[in-house]
């Protein structure tokens, strides 16, 4: 996309992954405009020295908010920035904004990065490394069963549908890559199918390629 046609507030610069579409969806949501800028991370994109500036550890997502003069990396600090903005999708202090955030925090030390390495090990190099395939195939059991336990007494990860879900949505929604049958996790599997409902989710998932969300068997 060429800079004249740049013309929304908000530039997300992103690719077709979990923590990519964490933004998309959630600027979809709050219904904020944004342009779209594909960083191809198989291509080596996220290395650029334009990119550096907005993302010094390359990787993708990253917004700039022209408006406001802001530019973040970080999809969980990206997150609180857009709820902050809106107003919606947060909680208020008063409110289960804690709870949220212990689960937020949970989403970005755990649920990504251990599924990330699933991905790496056991979806795009089989067979290199046994011991790191069963314990991040290990890891992302106890994972889901971590969320399994949360979702039985509600239906949403902080009670109400919220950023906390959409950290956690896109990564579940790469079960396929994980090997992992979500009917073994039948409240899991309640909460995947009620967001993946979302009109805002599904444009939210096409971005910046339009691919339908995933629907388990
Ligand atoms: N903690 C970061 C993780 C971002 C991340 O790992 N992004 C991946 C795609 S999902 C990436 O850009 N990978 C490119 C690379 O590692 O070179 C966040 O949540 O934003």
């Amino acid at each position: 996309m060429s800079k004249e046609e740049l013309n929304k507030p908000i530039d997300l610069y992103t690719w077709s992954t979990p923590n990519g579409r964490k933004v998309s969806i959630m600027l979809e949501e709050v219904g904020l405009p944004y342009n779209v800028i594909p960083i191809d991370i198989t291509n080596g994109d996220q290395h650029s020295d334009e990119f550096d500036v907005l993302s010094p550890n390359h990787k993708i997502p990253a917004i700039v908010d022209h408006e406001a003069g802001i530019h973040l990396m970080e999809s969980g600090a990206i997150l609180m920035y857009l709820a902050n903005k809106t107003g919606m999708l947060m909680d208020s202090m008063e409110g289960n904004y804690w709870q949220q955030m212990e689960w937020l925090m949970l989403q970005m030390a755990h649920v990504g990065p251990m599924l990330g390495q699933t991905h790496h090990f056991v979806k795009f190099n089989p067979g290199k490394s046994p011991y790191a395939e069963e314990r991040y195939r290990n890891e992302t059991a106890r994972l889901y069963q971590v969320l399994e336990v949360r979702l039985k007494t509600r239906d949403y990860i902080c009670d109400e549908y919220s950023i906390v879900d959409i950290a956690t949505w896109p990564w579940i929604s790469r079960y396929d890559f994980q090997q992992m049958n979500l009917r073994h996790y039948p409240r899991l599997m309640d909460w995947y199918l009620r967001i993946a409902e979302r009109p805002a989710v599904q444009r939210g998932y096409g971005v910046p390629q339009k691919l339908e969300v995933p629907i388990p068997d």
